[in-house]
Protein backbone atom coordinates (compact mmCIF):
# COMPACT_ATOMS: atom_id res chain seq x y z
CA UNK A 1 0.00 0.00 0.00
CA UNK A 2 1.14 3.26 -1.06
CA UNK A 3 2.36 5.70 1.83
CA UNK A 4 0.94 9.23 0.43
CA UNK A 5 -2.45 10.80 1.23
CA UNK A 6 -2.13 8.57 3.71
CA UNK A 7 -6.27 8.13 3.89
CA UNK A 8 -8.32 5.13 3.41
CA UNK A 9 -12.00 4.81 2.50
CA UNK A 10 -13.91 2.75 4.31
CA UNK A 11 -16.50 2.20 1.23
CA UNK A 12 -19.61 1.08 3.08
CA UNK A 13 -21.93 1.97 0.60
CA UNK A 14 -24.40 -0.87 -0.84
CA UNK A 15 -25.47 0.40 -3.82
CA UNK A 16 -22.91 -1.71 -6.14
CA UNK A 17 -23.29 0.97 -8.76
CA UNK A 18 -22.82 3.90 -6.09
CA UNK A 19 -19.68 2.06 -5.01
CA UNK A 20 -17.85 1.18 -8.21
CA UNK A 21 -18.42 5.37 -9.28
CA UNK A 22 -17.27 6.31 -5.83
CA UNK A 23 -14.23 3.88 -5.82
CA UNK A 24 -13.13 5.32 -8.94
CA UNK A 25 -13.51 8.82 -8.58
CA UNK A 26 -11.14 8.85 -5.51
CA UNK A 27 -8.34 6.46 -6.97
CA UNK A 28 -6.01 8.78 -7.20
CA UNK A 29 -6.63 10.24 -3.66
CA UNK A 30 -6.78 7.88 -1.58
CA UNK A 31 -4.05 5.16 -0.12
CA UNK A 32 -6.22 2.32 -0.40
CA UNK A 33 -10.02 1.80 -0.05
CA UNK A 34 -11.39 -0.83 2.64
CA UNK A 35 -14.16 -3.02 2.01
CA UNK A 36 -16.39 -4.53 4.92
CA UNK A 37 -19.40 -6.94 5.33
CA UNK A 38 -22.14 -4.10 4.09
CA UNK A 39 -20.56 -4.06 0.40
CA UNK A 40 -19.38 -7.90 -0.06
CA UNK A 41 -22.84 -9.17 1.19
CA UNK A 42 -25.25 -6.52 -0.94
CA UNK A 43 -22.66 -6.69 -3.59
CA UNK A 44 -20.58 -9.81 -3.54
CA UNK A 45 -16.99 -10.65 -2.79
CA UNK A 46 -16.13 -10.30 -6.46
CA UNK A 47 -15.95 -6.22 -5.36
CA UNK A 48 -13.17 -6.99 -3.72
CA UNK A 49 -11.34 -7.84 -7.17
CA UNK A 50 -13.33 -5.27 -8.84
CA UNK A 51 -11.97 -2.81 -6.42
CA UNK A 52 -8.46 -3.80 -6.77
CA UNK A 53 -8.53 -2.06 -10.67
CA UNK A 54 -8.43 1.50 -8.74
CA UNK A 55 -6.85 0.67 -5.11
CA UNK A 56 -5.19 -1.88 -2.92
CA UNK A 57 -8.29 -3.31 -1.15
CA UNK A 58 -8.37 -4.15 2.43
CA UNK A 59 -10.87 -6.44 3.33
CA UNK A 60 -11.90 -5.26 6.68
CA UNK A 61 -13.68 -9.17 7.76
CA UNK A 62 -12.38 -8.16 11.02
CA UNK A 63 -11.75 -12.19 11.41
CA UNK A 64 -12.33 -14.06 15.22
CA UNK A 65 -12.17 -17.49 14.60
CA UNK A 66 -10.11 -21.05 15.20
CA UNK A 67 -6.95 -20.87 13.23
CA UNK A 68 -8.62 -22.74 10.28
CA UNK A 69 -11.22 -20.72 9.98
CA UNK A 70 -9.08 -18.24 9.80
CA UNK A 71 -6.74 -19.27 7.13
CA UNK A 72 -9.40 -20.03 4.96
CA UNK A 73 -11.06 -16.06 4.85
CA UNK A 74 -7.56 -14.59 4.75
CA UNK A 75 -6.23 -16.86 1.68
CA UNK A 76 -10.07 -16.50 0.17
CA UNK A 77 -9.70 -12.74 0.40
CA UNK A 78 -5.79 -12.43 -1.08
CA UNK A 79 -6.96 -15.09 -3.82
CA UNK A 80 -9.99 -12.29 -4.63
CA UNK A 81 -7.18 -9.49 -5.06
CA UNK A 82 -7.09 -7.85 -1.50
CA UNK A 83 -4.09 -6.27 -0.69
CA UNK A 84 -4.45 -6.75 3.38
CA UNK A 85 -6.84 -8.74 5.78
CA UNK A 86 -8.24 -7.12 9.09
CA UNK A 87 -7.89 -9.64 12.03
CA UNK A 88 -9.32 -9.41 15.81
CA UNK A 89 -6.21 -9.82 18.15
CA UNK A 90 -8.52 -11.51 20.36
CA UNK A 91 -8.89 -14.96 19.52
CA UNK A 92 -5.34 -15.50 20.48
CA UNK A 93 -2.00 -16.05 19.41
CA UNK A 94 -2.42 -19.19 17.40
CA UNK A 95 -5.21 -17.77 15.41
CA UNK A 96 -2.98 -14.62 14.74
CA UNK A 97 0.08 -16.36 13.73
CA UNK A 98 -2.02 -18.58 11.49
CA UNK A 99 -3.28 -15.22 9.41
CA UNK A 100 0.16 -13.74 9.64
CA UNK A 101 1.49 -17.05 7.83
CA UNK A 102 -1.04 -17.18 5.32
CA UNK A 103 -0.38 -13.75 4.18
CA UNK A 104 2.89 -13.96 3.89
CA UNK A 105 4.58 -12.19 0.71
CA UNK A 106 0.79 -11.92 -0.72
CA UNK A 107 -0.58 -9.17 1.84
CA UNK A 108 -0.62 -7.12 5.02
CA UNK A 109 -2.18 -8.20 8.45
CA UNK A 110 -3.54 -5.48 10.57
CA UNK A 111 -5.15 -6.62 13.94
CA UNK A 112 -7.54 -4.88 15.89
CA UNK A 113 -6.71 -3.34 19.17
CA UNK A 114 -9.08 -0.46 20.82
CA UNK A 115 -12.59 -0.31 18.81
CA UNK A 116 -13.57 3.59 18.05
CA UNK A 117 -16.96 3.11 19.14
CA UNK A 118 -17.97 3.64 22.76
CA UNK A 119 -18.34 0.28 23.51
CA UNK A 120 -14.58 -0.15 22.67
CA UNK A 121 -13.64 1.51 25.72
CA UNK A 122 -15.73 -1.81 27.81
CA UNK A 123 -13.79 -4.73 26.65
CA UNK A 124 -11.17 -4.03 23.96
CA UNK A 125 -9.27 -0.98 25.63
CA UNK A 126 -8.17 -2.67 29.03
CA UNK A 127 -7.05 -5.23 26.90
CA UNK A 128 -5.80 -2.70 24.12
CA UNK A 129 -2.09 -3.31 25.34
CA UNK A 130 -1.86 -6.32 25.96
CA UNK A 131 -3.12 -7.42 22.40
CA UNK A 132 -0.51 -4.83 20.70
CA UNK A 133 2.52 -7.05 22.20
CA UNK A 134 0.83 -10.15 21.36
CA UNK A 135 0.35 -8.65 17.33
CA UNK A 136 4.26 -7.67 17.43
CA UNK A 137 4.94 -11.40 18.81
CA UNK A 138 2.90 -12.64 16.11
CA UNK A 139 4.51 -10.64 13.37
CA UNK A 140 1.18 -8.65 12.19
CA UNK A 141 1.91 -5.73 9.94
CA UNK A 142 -0.16 -3.33 11.79
CA UNK A 143 -3.09 -2.05 14.01
CA UNK A 144 -6.03 -0.68 13.99
CA UNK A 145 -6.58 2.10 16.49
CA UNK A 146 -8.88 4.94 17.35
CA UNK A 147 -9.05 7.88 16.22
CA UNK A 148 -11.89 9.21 18.49
CA UNK A 149 -9.18 8.68 21.39
CA UNK A 150 -5.69 10.00 20.16
CA UNK A 151 -3.83 9.42 23.45
CA UNK A 152 -5.00 5.59 22.71
CA UNK A 153 -3.07 5.71 19.66
CA UNK A 154 0.15 7.23 21.05
CA UNK A 155 -0.01 4.42 23.66
CA UNK A 156 -0.69 1.72 20.84
CA UNK A 157 2.37 3.22 19.13
CA UNK A 158 4.74 3.04 22.24
CA UNK A 159 4.43 -0.40 22.34
CA UNK A 160 4.62 -1.54 18.03
CA UNK A 161 7.48 0.63 17.39
CA UNK A 162 7.69 1.32 13.61
CA UNK A 163 4.59 -1.14 12.20
CA UNK A 164 1.52 0.50 11.08
CA UNK A 165 -1.35 1.89 12.35
CA UNK A 166 -4.60 2.76 10.17
CA UNK A 167 -6.78 5.05 12.63
CA UNK A 168 -10.90 4.62 12.07
CA UNK A 169 -13.04 6.94 13.84
CA UNK A 170 -12.38 10.11 11.91
CA UNK A 171 -15.60 12.11 10.31
CA UNK A 172 -18.79 10.49 11.36
CA UNK A 173 -17.67 8.92 14.56
CA UNK A 174 -16.45 12.75 15.55
CA UNK A 175 -12.36 12.27 15.71
CA UNK A 176 -10.50 14.65 13.33
CA UNK A 177 -7.74 13.04 10.49
CA UNK A 178 -5.03 15.47 11.84
CA UNK A 179 -5.30 14.74 15.81
CA UNK A 180 -4.73 11.03 14.60
CA UNK A 181 -1.97 11.60 12.56
CA UNK A 182 -0.01 13.57 14.79
CA UNK A 183 -0.97 11.22 17.77
CA UNK A 184 1.05 8.26 15.67
CA UNK A 185 -1.41 6.81 13.05
CA UNK A 186 0.09 6.36 9.97
CA UNK A 187 -3.42 6.33 7.96
CA UNK A 188 -6.71 7.37 8.69
CA UNK A 189 -9.51 5.82 7.50
CA UNK A 190 -12.73 7.87 6.42
CA UNK A 191 -16.32 6.18 5.65
CA UNK A 192 -19.62 8.19 5.77
CA UNK A 193 -17.88 11.65 5.35
CA UNK A 194 -17.07 11.06 2.06
CA UNK A 195 -19.09 8.34 0.93
CA UNK A 196 -22.31 9.78 1.47
CA UNK A 197 -21.35 13.46 1.07
CA UNK A 198 -22.75 14.91 -2.43
CA UNK A 199 -18.92 15.22 -3.80
CA UNK A 200 -16.81 12.41 -2.75
CA UNK A 201 -14.28 13.54 -4.59
CA UNK A 202 -13.59 17.07 -3.13
CA UNK A 203 -14.03 15.68 0.29
CA UNK A 204 -11.68 13.34 -0.12
CA UNK A 205 -9.37 15.75 -1.40
CA UNK A 206 -9.74 18.15 1.44
CA UNK A 207 -8.94 15.21 3.91
CA UNK A 208 -5.64 14.99 2.54
CA UNK A 209 -5.26 18.48 2.20
CA UNK A 210 -5.80 18.39 6.01
CA UNK A 211 -3.05 15.69 6.56
CA UNK A 212 -0.70 16.90 3.98
CA UNK A 213 -0.98 19.91 6.45
CA UNK A 214 0.60 18.46 9.71
CA UNK A 215 3.28 16.10 8.28
P1 LIG B 1 -17.22 5.73 9.32
O1 LIG B 1 -16.12 6.73 8.96
O2 LIG B 1 -18.39 5.79 8.42
O3 LIG B 1 -17.57 5.78 10.76
O4 LIG B 1 -16.62 4.27 9.04
C1 LIG B 1 -15.59 3.72 9.81
C2 LIG B 1 -15.20 2.36 9.26
O5 LIG B 1 -14.16 1.83 10.05
C3 LIG B 1 -16.33 1.34 9.25
O6 LIG B 1 -16.13 0.49 8.14
C4 LIG B 1 -16.09 0.56 10.54
O7 LIG B 1 -16.56 -0.77 10.44
C5 LIG B 1 -14.58 0.59 10.67
N1 LIG B 1 -14.06 0.54 12.05
C6 LIG B 1 -14.43 1.49 12.98
O8 LIG B 1 -15.21 2.42 12.71
N2 LIG B 1 -13.90 1.39 14.25
C7 LIG B 1 -13.05 0.41 14.63
O9 LIG B 1 -12.62 0.39 15.78
C8 LIG B 1 -12.66 -0.52 13.67
C9 LIG B 1 -13.16 -0.44 12.36
O10 LIG B 1 -12.78 -1.29 11.45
Amino acid sequence: MRKSSRLVLALDETDKAKALSIAESVSGIVDAIKINWPLVLSAGPEMITELSKYSDVICDFKVADIPNTVHLIVEGSLNRGASAVIVHAFPGSDSLKEAVQVAKGRGKIYAVTEMSHPGGKEFTAPNAEAMARMGVECGVDGFIAPATRPERISAIREIIGDLEILSPGVGAQGGKASDAIAAGADYVIVGRAIYKSNDPKSVAESYAEDICKIL
